[in-house]
């Protein structure tokens, strides 16, 4: 039996299936691994599920030439984490998880977007610390979002996923930016600059991935471009944004409002942001459901399977 590392506990039917499959070691601890356990873990198991925060960057790996572990079955679609070239130069494969995440990010995109534009948040805040006062026709006025534009930041999976919704479920205008050109099978433009698509959405989503390339890609520029009743909403990671230039824009109000899943220095969100009432904030819930978490590790072991099998891995990086 090969002997696997999973980084977190996982649903039921996984730690089944992986059980049943693996000789498995599960880590107790819920945070993020250390380098010197990181390191350890790559001569003491073939293969590893590693997951958000793990950070295995090039030094990890560094001290080996081609360490026990030969595979890095990644739980999530991001994987900005794990410097795959590094890991590739090591003899190590890396693996994710995608298109299982696609429709519950999406969702969580939406439930942001809903709330950040009814400022749900605020109300929710208004309710339980028994501050209504009672209804009246101009209490806590928000932003229409039927019919609206949204302008999408990395027409991948997610983003087609998000504008799907946009487009379908509240009639709205969908505008994207992406690397390469993109065609989808419904009203989509591509727009040529972040700047002149932070000028014209009403709701700006970022669904980019993570990583070297769009650190800090959304910054002061883009939120300057915005309309003073424009929201941003980020579900892609916390790095792609210039955290503090949010504050800024949000604080100035000169955007209307934010909805974030995912921050610079996750779980640290700043005080700065707590303090605002014109940012819904969530604890990273994208992919938070049974099903999905599921599907999620059912795919990382098929990977893994795949792999130990001599065949090569159905998402291999
Ligand atoms: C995951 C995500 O649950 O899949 C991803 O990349 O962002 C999340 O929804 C988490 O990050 C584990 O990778």
């Amino acid at each position: 039996m090969k002997k696997i590392l999973i980084s977190r506990a996982m649903t039921e039917a996984v730690m089944e299936r992986a059980n049943a499959t693996y000789d498995v070691t599960l880590r107790e601890s819920t945070a993020p691994m250390k380098p010197a356990e990181m390191r350890s873990s790559l001569v003491l198991y073939d293969g590893m599920i590693p997951t958000l925060g793990d950070m295995f960057s090039a030094d990890i790996f560094a001290e080996f030439g081609r360490p026990k572990c030969k595979i890095l079955a990644n739980f999530g679609v991001g994987y900005n984490h794990i410097d795959v070239a590094a890991a590739r130069d090591h003899g190590i494969t890396v693996t994710n998880t995608p298109g299982a995440v696609t429709d519950a990010t999406a969702d969580i995109g939406m439930t942001l977007l809903l709330m950040s534009a009814r400022r749900a948040g605020e109300g929710d805040r208004l309710v339980r610390t028994g501050k209504w006062t009672g209804w009246t026709p101009t209490q806590m006025l928000g932003s229409h979002v039927t019919g609206k534009t949204v302008g999408i930041i990395g027409m991948g999976r997610i983003g087609q996923a998000i504008a799907r919704r946009c487009h379908f479920g509240f009639g709205m205008k969908v505008l994207f930016v992406n690397r390469s050109p993109k065609e989808v099978d419904f009203p989509a433009t591509q727009v040529e600059s972040l700047e002149a698509l932070a000028a014209e959405a009403d709701y700006l989503v970022a669904a980019t991935p993570g990583g070297a390339d769009t650190t800090h890609l959304i910054g002061e520029a883009a939120f300057a471009a915005m309309k003073p009743t424009a929201h941003f909403i980020n579900i892609s990671r916390g790095e792609v944004v210039d955290e503090a230039a949010l504050v800024t824009a949000l604080q100035n109000r000169s955007i209307a409002g934010a909805g974030l899943d995912v921050y610079e220095n996750e779980p640290t969100v700043p005080d700065t942001l707590k303090a605002l009432e014109n940012v819904t904030l969530l604890p990273h819930l994208g992919t938070a459901t049974e099903e999905v978490r599921t599907a999620m590790g059912m795919m990382s072991l098929d990977n893994l399977d795949a792999f130990f099998a001599g065949e090569t891995p159905p998402n291999a990086l």
